[in-house]
């Protein structure tokens, strides 16, 4: 090292030391750069708020005075809007520290999905969600709002979808009906803005379709014979794309935002009965298809059509990988962590693609060994894993950061076949969203996960605060493992079989 480096190296460490520690700051997530005093002043006023075109649009510069009051540079108002969190966040531990902090997020998508399918939570359960979303930054809300146990958004020019569609849950096919009027979804959708957080909705199709095909049972292309006989969407059939036509039609009006999730996972659960289906057969004949996924796949594109007719961009499953379907316009999700072909797929075939793969980011697997209720696999998802997801994960799945470029985020998910009340979703979703939000908020060489343990502890008192359900990771008995739902009568599901 010369000496002008090693002078310079000096009076950065006096400097960065006579700064203070940063340690000092208690905020989830971390920020990419802090310069702070160590003690704290009682939030001041905000003296200014200037948006420059040079930043990023959540890039934030914040300067808080000496007194507590502050500026604010952002380079939009989603920047602004996170440096007020940052504040907030501050100020709910008890106080703000003079200083400076540079932040921008490491991912755009930074999402977590809500399964209101198969167990309904509700207009004030979805906001409160929201609200802890954003309270860490995080910015996509995957509203998973059809499947086969139930259909839960309103569709005008198709009311029995609720009427009948609606009714029933995971644990009790006879739940009189629950579902979100368009009115409240557009409540929801307001509020959710307001926070900076976009809705994704997903229609699952052709799978998954079960709730619509009892409403609708024209449009059934059949499924499992016994308790799931409507799995499946008729891919054969005019009639069904002219209907799936006008519920994205109201769909993409009711959601403003860039995106429509389309799901298309799983569909062998069903699709076998599409061979004994005349209108799927007459397709196949006409195309010279030999194979039923020949027949998903046209499915799968002229959807793909009619979203973008809509003026969106469609999102589905890693299950249409292999169908054709542009990468301009159209995003994956990768969840099959078993399967990481399908990654390496979508990426060498330059899909915009999203990471959630069940290990370690999916929360209807439990938290910890002796939880009864939820998911194993080789394994569970415990909050370690999430905070170290996606970089510890690399080598496994054979890629670099580099082949990584086409990923634009992470996402924890919450299927709800075990989570039918309150209790239960705050046990699984509470503390393990604020690792998530630290995976796709900070960047790599700033996460710690002993000091995020560190930060975790004023979580602890805001959840408390709250009232929230948490499993606690530091004192396990605090809050036992909520019973599982009482299973009443239930249709039979594509668990209970093997493909
Ligand atoms: C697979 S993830 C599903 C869901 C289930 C979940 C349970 C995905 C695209 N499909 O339908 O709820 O497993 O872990």
């Amino acid at each position: 090292m010369n000496f002008r480096i090693s002078v310079y190296a000096f009076v950065l460490a006096l400097a960065v030391s006579s700064c203070g520690k940063e340690t000092g700051l208690q905020v989830i997530p971390r920020p990419q750069e802090v310069s702070v005093l160590e003690k704290t002043v009682p939030v001041g006023k905000e003296l200014s708020c200037r948006i420059l075109g040079s930043m990023g649009k959540e890039e934030y510069v914040l300067k808080v005075r000496g007194n507590g009051d502050y500026r604010i540079k952002a380079g939009g108002s989603a920047g602004a809007f996170y440096a007020r969190t940052t504040i907030a966040a501050e100020a709910e531990n008890g106080g703000v520290h003079p200083g400076r902090i540079h932040d921008f997020p490491r991912y755009d998508w930074r999402g977590f999905m809500l399964d209101e399918a198969r167990h309904f939570s509700g207009e004030e359960r979805v906001k409160f969600i929201l609200d802890e979303m954003a309270s860490v930054k995080m910015n996509k809300f995957h509203w998973h709002l059809s499947d086969a146990q139930g259909w839960r958004v309103e569709i005008k020019s198709y009311p029995k979808l609720t009427e009948v569609g609606a009714v029933g849950t995971h644990s009790d096919i006879h739940t009189p009906a629950q579902f979100y009027t368009q009115e409240q979804i557009r409540d929801i959708v307001a509020y959710a803005d307001s926070l900076h957080i976009d809705i994704v909705p997903e229609i699952d199709m052709p799978g998954h379709a079960s709730a619509a095909c009892k409403a609708y049972p024209q449009y059934s292309g059949g499924g499992v014979s016994a308790g799931f006989p409507d799995f499946t969407f008729n891919v054969g059939k005019e009639e069904t794309y002219v209907f799936l036509e006008g519920v994205l039609a109201e769909i993409a009006d009711l959601f403003p935002g860039k995106y429509i999730m389309i799901g298309g996972d799983e569909v062998s659960y069903g699709s076998y009965a599409w061979l004994a289906d005349k209108d799927i057969k007459a397709l196949m004949d006409a195309k010279g298809y030999d194979n039923v996924l020949q027949a998903e796949g046209y499915f799968i594109r002229r959807i793909s059509e009619v979203v973008r007719n809509l003026g969106k961009e469609m999102i589905g499953w890693d299950d249409i990988v292999d169908f054709d379907v542009p990468s301009e316009g159209n995003l994956m999700m990768w969840w099959r962590h078993d399967n990481v072909q399908r990654l390496h797929d979508v990426l060498d075939k330059g899909y915009t693609t999203i990471l959630c793969p069940r290990k370690p980011m999916y929360f209807d697997f439990v938290q910890n060994d002796d939880h009864k209720v939820g998911r194993k696999w080789d394994g569970f998802c415990p909050i370690e894993d999430v905070y170290s997801f996606p970089d510890a994960y690399y080598r496994q799945w054979d890629v670099t950061e580099s082949d990584l470029s086409g990923v634009i985020g992470i996402q924890s998910n919450l299927w709800s076949e075990l989570t039918h009340n309150t209790d239960r979703v705050d046990f699984m979703v509470f503390p393990r969203i604020y690792a998530t939000a630290e995976s796709a908020w900070t960047m790599p060489q700033r996460k710690d996960y002993r000091d995020f343990s560190e930060r975790l502890e004023l979580k602890y008192e805001h959840m408390d605060s709250l009232g929230i359900y948490y499993y606690d990771y530091r004192n396990p008995g605090a809050h036992p493992e909520p019973e599982g739902p009482v299973i009443l009568d239930r249709p039979i599901q594509k668990q209970d079989f093997k493909d």
